[in-house]
C-alpha cells in the first residue's frame, strides 16, 4: 500500500499524464519521492511543474536540472500557456485527464485556476487547503484533477515541509531551530531583508534580528522562538526572498 492518501493514488491510477508540482525555492526537497515512483512504475506520464518561479531569481533559475520539467508561475501566469501546450502535445489531441499532485501548499489548485484562466479551485495559503479531489474541465480534450497535498511522513523532511509551507510556520514543533536552518541556507538573504549584518553564526542572527524587532521576552531577551516562527512565516508568504 503506498504512503499516501488513497485518493491521490486514485487520481494517479485514473490519469493519463501527472503533473507533479513542485516549489522553484526548493526543487529537490518537494518532490516526493514514493508518489514519484508510484507514477513511475504504473507508467504514467510526467511532467515536474516547478512553480513559484517568481520567488527566485532568473539566475537561480537557470540553475536547476531537472528532466521533463517546466519552471511556471502559476500566481503571475509564467509560462502556463507553454506548460498547456506540452499536455497537448503528450495527449496528442486525444481526451486526457490529467492529475495534479505534490506536497500541500506548492500550487496546485493556482496552478489549474491559471491553467483555466477563471477561478473554479480554491486556493489558501494555508495548507491542507484542497481536501477531496475536484475536476475541472479546461478544454473539449482536457481534464484536470486538483488533488489534496500528499503529507511528508518524514521526520527529516519536517524542514523542507516548512520551506515549502507545506507545514505552517504556526505549527513548527521547533521553530527556533528550524529559523537558523533557514537562515543558513537561503545564504543572506534573511540578513538583507531584516538589514542586519551576515554573521557565521545563525544562531546569533537570529538572536539580534528578535532584539532589532523588539521580540523579546521576559528580562529583554530575544524570543528566538516567536522571531523564528515569524521569519517562517515571512518566507512561506513569499517576502523574503
Ligand atoms: N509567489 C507565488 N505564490 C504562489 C504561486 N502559486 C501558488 N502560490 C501561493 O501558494 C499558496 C498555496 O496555493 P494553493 O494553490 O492553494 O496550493 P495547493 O498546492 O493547492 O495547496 P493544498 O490544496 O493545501 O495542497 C497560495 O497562497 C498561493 O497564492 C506562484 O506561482 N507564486
Ligand atoms: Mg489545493
Amino acid at each position: 500500500m503506498p504512503k499516501f492518501d488513497r485518493i491521490v493514488d486514485k487520481v494517479i491510477m485514473e490519469s493519463d499524464i501527472i503533473l507533479l508540482v513542485i516549489d522553484a525555492r526548493r526543487v529537490e526537497g518537494s518532490i516526493n519521492r514514493e508518489l514519484e515512483a508510484r507514477v513511475k512504475s504504473l507508467g504514467k506520464k510526467m511532467i515536474y511543474v516547478i512553480n513559484k518561479c517568481d520567488l527566485i531569481s532568473r539566475q537561480e533559475q537557470s540553475k536547476i536540472r531537472l528532466k521533463n520539467s517546466i519552471q511556471v508561475s502559476a500566481k503571475e501566469h509564467l509560462s502556463t500557456m507553454r506548460l498547456l501546450k506540452k499536455i497537448m502535445a503528450l495527449g496528442k489531441g486525444e481526451k486526457v485527464s490529467v492529475g495534479v499532485i505534490g506536497y500541500p501548499n506548492t500550487g496546485k489548485s493556482t496552478l489549474i485556476n491559471s491553467l483555466k484562466g477563471r477561478h473554479s479551485a480554491l486556493t489558501s495559503s494555508i495548507s491542507g487547503f484542497t481536501k477531496g479531489k475536484q475536476r475541472v474541465r479546461i478544454s473539449s480534450s482536457i481534464l484536470l484533477i486538483d488533488t489534496p497535498g500528499v503529507i511528508p511522513y518524514k521526520e527529516k523532511e519536517e524542514l523542507d515541509s516548512l520551506i515549502i509551507g507545506s507545514t505552517d510556520a504556526g505549527k513548527s514543533k521547533d521553530p527556533e531551530s528550524s529559523a537558523i536552518h533557514l537562515i543558513e541556507e537561503l545564504n543572506g538573504k534573511v540578513e538583507r531583508f531584516f538589514g542586519v549584518e551576515k554573521s557565521d553564526d545563525a544562531e546569533e542572527t537570529l538572536e539580534r534580528i528578535a532584539l532589532k524587532k523588539n521580540i523579546v521576552k521576559k528580562g529583554n531577551l530575544a524570543d528566538t522562538a516567536r522571531m523564528g516562527k515569524e521569519i517562517i512565516m515571512l518566507w512561506q508568504k513569499g517576502k523574503i526572498r
